[in-house]
Parts: C-alpha cells; sequence; structure tokens
C-alpha cells in the first residue's frame, strides 16, 4: 500500500486527509514517527509555515512530504486568527470558548470570514511547491454541529444553510479548503507522473 507522510499531529486533519485519499492510500503522520521532531512555526504566512513544517519531516525521512497550515480568517478581526488559529487565545483553550469569542467579536459586524489551507509538497528530490485552497463563509450567530473541528460549529457556509460542523464529513471535504488544496495538489502530482 502506499504511504503518503504529512508533517501533522493534528488528528483531525489526518483523517481529513485520509477520507479523501482513499483506501488505497495509508497517511502516516508525525506520531507515527518513532522520534520527536521540534517544529517551530514561526512563519508569517500560511505558505512560510506550510513549508517549515514539510522541510522539517522530510529532513528526517528523506522521502516525499505532505505538510498543512491552515487557518480561520475574520475580517472584521483584521483576519485574525489567521496563521494563530491554533494557538489563539490558548493552544488548550476549548473550541467553545474561542468560538464564542468569535461569535461575540463580530456582533453588529461584517460577518464574512475564509478558512483558508495550503498544502506544502517536498518531492523525492527536495523541490518544494504550495497549494492554496479556501472557502467562504460567514460567522454564525451560535455554536451549531458536533462533526469537523476547531472553527467548523461557528463557519456557516451558505450553499449548506449551516455550518461546516453540522454536514458529513464528506460534505465538508467536497468544498472545504483543506479539499481544495488537496485536488490542485493531486491534479499536478497527477500530472507529472
Ligand atoms: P499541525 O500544525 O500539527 O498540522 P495544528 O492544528 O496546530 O496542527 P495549524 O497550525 O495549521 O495546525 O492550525 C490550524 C488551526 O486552524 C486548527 O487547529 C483549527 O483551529 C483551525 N482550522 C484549520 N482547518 C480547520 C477546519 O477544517 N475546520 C475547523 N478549524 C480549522
Amino acid at each position: 500500500m502506499k504511504i503518503i507522510w504529512i508533517a501533522t499531529s493534528n488528528l483531525h486533519k489526518v483523517e481529513e486527509f485520509q477520507t479523501m485519499l482513499g483506501k488505497d492510500v495509508k497517511v502516516k503522520c508525525l506520531k507515527d514517527l518513532d522520534q520527536d521532531i521540534e517544529i517551530v512555526e514561526n512563519g508569517k504566512t500560511f505558505e512560510e509555515n506550510a513549508l517549515i513544517k514539510a522541510r522539517s519531516l522530510y529532513a528526517v525521512l528523506k522521502e516525499p512530504v505532505l505538510a498543512d497550515d491552515s487557518g480561520l480568517e475574520v475580517d472584521a478581526m483584521n483576519k485574525a486568527p489567521g496563521v494563530y488559529s491554533a494557538r489563539w487565545m490558548g493552544e488548550d483553550t476549548p473550541y467553545s470558548i474561542k468560538n464564542q469569542a468569535i461569535i461575540d467579536a463580530v456582533k453588529g459586524k461584517e460577518r464574512t470570514a475564509r478558512f483558508v489551507c495550503v498544502i506544502a509538497y517536498i518531492n523525492e528530490a527536495g523541490q518544494e511547491k504550495t497549494y492554496r485552497g479556501t472557502i467562504e463563509g460567514l460567522i454564525h450567530d451560535k455554536i451549531e454541529g458536533n462533526n469537523g473541528f476547531g472553527y467548523d460549529p461557528i463557519f456557516y457556509y451558505p450553499p449548506f444553510k449551516t455550518t461546516t460542523a453540522n454536514v458529513s464529513e464528506e460534505m465538508k471535504n467536497s468544498v472545504s479548503h483543506r479539499g481544495r488544496a488537496l485536488a490542485a495538489f493531486l491534479k499536478d502530482w497527477e500530472e507529472q507522473k
């Protein structure tokens, strides 16, 4: 079976990648390594951070790797939390609290927001490329839905008439920032075969 390494320790991302890539591929992540690698995510953009993650894993494996850097941009918050989405208000703060804080912050303001995902790929020869996917939506006025993760329960996607936490994983993946970035990567990858 083909193995694809992804430089993430977020098991929700791993699950989404596994579902999107299908049963012929086994997704492996940082938790499958027999050593801890230190990744200093100090980039200012999703592209920089995705490359930092991919390079850290490539340095250890010396085989093709993917990495994902993603986050939520809220227009009324000057595009925060953005690249700080995981760390915003503290990495261990429950999303019920972070999500309510965003709902409160946009009250009476523009509700537009987007999820952004940048996938970085490094091939066997060490060549690097990034792929960006976005999904435009609105900050919902309440927390809704039990699927997905992170900010999904407040991300209202108008075509679904509900949040991305209130639809199946397949439905979310079919339009999501991660799904779109992965589709761009796969198209390029197939063409290069
Ligand atoms: P890795 O760095 O190990 O990949 P992470 O969770 O720290 O895991 P990021 O630095 O890319 O990853 O931060 C992404 C954060 O953005 C994530 O923790 C969520 O808070 C949010 N996010 C990204 N994609 C999301 C999605 O599909 N649904 C909900 N929230 C998402």
